[in-house]
């Protein structure tokens, strides 16, 4: 009853039901017509294969994508990072509105969490927090990958929006969850990188976000309202100056600052005023395009990386000598570079 439900509004639960739903068959053409044609529910089940854990899954979905292919890329894809608890979530939810009910625009928002197996927290809270959002016919909301089966959760992501522009979201919108490397491969999948954060979120977050506020296109101040205005504002000002000491882009696109409330609705239209100025511009010197070569150059590197890696771990002769040699590495019998040179020869001997 309860995936039923969320189903018809464009949320694919992660749970049970999955699976069932991936099993159930249809064809590559069926698949295929289903998406393009904006099917909700097949774009759900395209993305179940996506993530499925059976070669037989992800074998039809390569072929899906592979035929989806020729449809996407028509979409503007932001990517959403920021402090835990930032708002990012909330922000989504009244980005989407906002296209959805004043732009008359379709917006699929995804998620890339690599922590959601373990906590389960982030999926949940999503769900609720975007409650109407999801209930709209114009918004897909698919909260987080299960597994990297394939590739790791950001390589769905990254194919899940694929599909999602085959059947005309022409928004995307990526959630980050979680720290480090999850914002790296986000701003590797995008057009526009936003990076929420806080009035007083400390020295500590700003320390760890200088990495990340290089990456940005734009950094919100969020909660700007009620008591809040002042010092939100005033956040932004302090940014505004960091932001200045950072080189120019290659892009020529200045980083903007802004504040706004993802609860009242107030900055939203400018907010998304800055991703469209970013789009017509690197849209009209060609850096769009660029950018998104680079990233598809770089996407397979990363495929080869993965399929190399795990075809290593997956070697018997390297599985049998594996834990051995790590205990020695552990126990100081013997070195890293020793060990890894032993596992080595033994792939290569296998060949
Ligand atoms: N006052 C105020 N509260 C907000 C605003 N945006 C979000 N919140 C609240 O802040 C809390 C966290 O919001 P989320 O949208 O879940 O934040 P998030 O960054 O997605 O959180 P995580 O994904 O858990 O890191 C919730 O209780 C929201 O209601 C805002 O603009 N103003
Ligand atoms: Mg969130």
């Amino acid at each position: 009853m309860k995936s039923a439900l969320s189903e018809r509004r464009g949320v694919a639960l992660p749970e049970a039901p999955r699976v069932e739903r991936a099993r159930t068959k249809h064809t590559r053409e069926q698949y295929v017509e289903g998406i393009v044609s904006g099917n909700r529910g097949m774009l759900a089940r395209a993305i179940t294969l996506i993530e499925s854990a059976r070669q037989a899954d992800r074998d039809l979905a390569g072929q899906i994508l592979e035929d989806c292919l020729p449809q996407s890329g028509n979409s503007l894809r932001v990517g959403i990072t920021g402090v835990p608890g930032g708002g990012k979530s909330s922000m989504i939810e009244a980005l989407g509105r906002f296209l959805v009910e004043e732009r008359q625009q379709k917006v699929a928002v995804l998620a890339v969490d690599p922590t959601s197996q373990i906590s389960g927290g982030s999926i949940l809270g999503d769900k609720t927090r975007m409650t109407a959002l999801a209930a709209s016919e114009s918004a897909f909301i698919r909260p987080s990958p299960t597994r990297g089966a394939a590739g790791g959760v950001a390589q769905n992501t990254r194919e899940a929006m694929l599909l999602c522009e085959a059947a005309g979201y022409s928004n995307i919108l990526v959630e980050t969850v979680g720290v480090g490397q999850t914002e790296t491969a986000v701003r590797g999948m995008v057009d526009f990188f936003l990076l929420v954060t806080l009035a007083g979120a400390g020295d500590e977050l700003q320390g760890i976000k200088r990495g990340v506020m290089e990456l940005a296109d734009a950094v919100v101040v969020n909660k700007a309202d009620g008591a809040n205005v002042k010092v939100a504002e005033r956040a932004r000002g302090e940014i505004a100056n960091a932001l200045h000491l950072f080189p120019v882009a290659a892009s020529g696109w200045a980083p903007r600052t802004l504040t706004c409330s993802a609860r009242t609705g107030k900055g939203i239209r400018e907010l998304w005023s800055a991703v469209e100025e970013h789009a017509a511009l690197t849209h009209g010197n060609g850096w769009r395009q660029a950018a998104r070569n680079e990233q598809q150059r770089q996407w397979m590197r990363e495929l080869i990386e993965h399929g190399l890696r795990q075809h290593f771990d997956t070697n018997v002769q390297v599985r049998e000598r594996m834990t051995v040699l790590e205990r020695e590495v552990v126990q100081g019998q013997t070195t890293s570079f020793r060990a890894a040179q032993m596992l080595l020869d033994a792939y290569f001997k296998s060949k």
